[in-house]
């Protein structure tokens, strides 16, 4: 008994990683990143969902150069040292091209990595302008900037509700401070000079300091650069010390759980996000597929991936190449037809074209303002 296990012990161990190793050598890997887990973890599940529906579909047509495709994925926990380990890991594992990361302090650190290993990124959530402005030539996103989102709040704030005594607060990110900085630059040329601007940190749960200092400045607006879980504790908190002003974010708020747990503290909060994905044509097929395989409507984010996921198979069928260079160049130069509609890039990996508007929470739901 003790001589056969010490025998097949070693003959198993070489059985099982000419396995491994068969199947890497049919398979392409791509590795999709952001937060999987934690109080993140819902916007890097829609990056998830939304490659996974591409990827099956690519897969039921027999894969991409006659293989079977293999999503890696990275869990960086919106945590930028945590991006960078996941950017190394999937470098050395040989991925073909990331879908990611959601965070732009995750993503802009993470892309050097990338670059030094001439490995294709699509972010479909990163909207920091710094992700596109370093002149990587590997580097692409499927969602707009936020020195375009910024624009919009602004306007809407002075424009439609026609108010001037502005609050602005943020989470210190590179996401969070750089909107809320976009938003004030876009103010300030309306003639309107936020009335407070400060920050608070992503993780603490008692937000009513600031909110008292906020409070005797008794704002109109109180916008918000951040994400939707420090969303909920503010808009929950503000109501509660009886401020009134409205609540103006932008799109890391467009989140389902922000109107689920804030709940009536979320009524007539005001985001910025791209418009109304239900009502676009092409949209529809992936539309009707998520809620199929995973029971429920897309998030924000989950379209924007599987655009991001079927650029990249596409670029590698029509290269009929895995090399990072001839893909960026085929990506870069191709007028795409998405499920978001027609898309094309500039010379930094920008979409040519890209839209935010207004939406209202109203009645426990989002609402496009028209
Ligand atoms: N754009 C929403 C949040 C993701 C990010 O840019 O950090």
């Amino acid at each position: 008994m003790r001589r056969g296990r010490v025998w097949f012990t070693p003959i198993a161990a070489i059985a099982v990683f000419a396995l491994t190793l068969a199947h890497a050598a049919s398979t392409i890997k791509l590795g999709v990143a952001g937060p999987l887990t934690g109080d993140q973890g819902a916007f890097g599940q829609e990056l998830k969902n939304g490659a996974i529906i591409a990827v099956e579909e690519w897969n039921a047509k027999g894969g991409v150069l006659g293989k079977k495709l293999e999503i890696v994925l990275g869990d960086d926990q919106h945590d930028p040292k945590q991006a960078v380990a996941v950017a190394n890991k999937f470098v050395n594992e040989g991925i073909v091209g990331v879908i990611g990361h959601f965070n732009s302090s995750c993503s802009i650190p993470a892309s050097t990595i990338y670059h030094e290993g001439k490995v294709v990124q699509i972010t479909p959530a990163s909207t920091n302008p710094q992700f596109t402005e370093r002149g990587f030539w590997n580097l692409f996103r499927t969602i707009g900037r936020d020195d375009q989102q910024g624009v919009v709040a602004a306007d809407f704030i002075v424009k439609k509700l026609k108010k001037s005594k502005v609050a602005v607060l943020h989470d210190k990110t590179t996401y969070g401070q750089g909107l809320a900085d976009e938003t004030v630059k876009a103010l300030k040329k309306a003639k309107v000079k936020p009335v407070y601007y400060g920050g608070i940190t992503q993780g603490e749960k008692d937000h009513r300091p600031v909110l008292t200092a906020v409070r005797q400045k008794n704002p109109e607006v109180l916008f918000y650069g951040g994400i939707h879980p420090e969303a909920i504790l503010l808009t929950k908190q503000m109501r509660e010390l009886g401020m009134k002003a409205a609540f103006v974010s932008g799109d890391g708020v467009w989140q389902k759980e922000f109107i689920d747990i804030a709940g009536k503290a979320a009524e007539g909060a005001f985001i910025t996000f791209t418009p109304d994905q239900t009502k676009i044509k092409e949209a529809q097929g992936v539309l009707k597929k998520h809620k199929e395989k995973f029971g429920s409507d897309v998030g924000a984010y989950t379209v924007y991936s599987y655009v991001a996921t079927n650029m990249l198979l596409d670029a590698i069928a029509a290269t009929k190449s895995t090399d990072g260079p001839k893909l960026a160049e085929h990506i870069r130069k191709t007028k795409w037809n998405t499920a978001l509609g027609p898309i094309q890039f500039d010379k930094k990996g920008d979409v040519l074209v890209s839209p935010f508007v207004v939406w209202e929470v109203k009645n426990g739901k989002f609402v496009q303002v028209k």
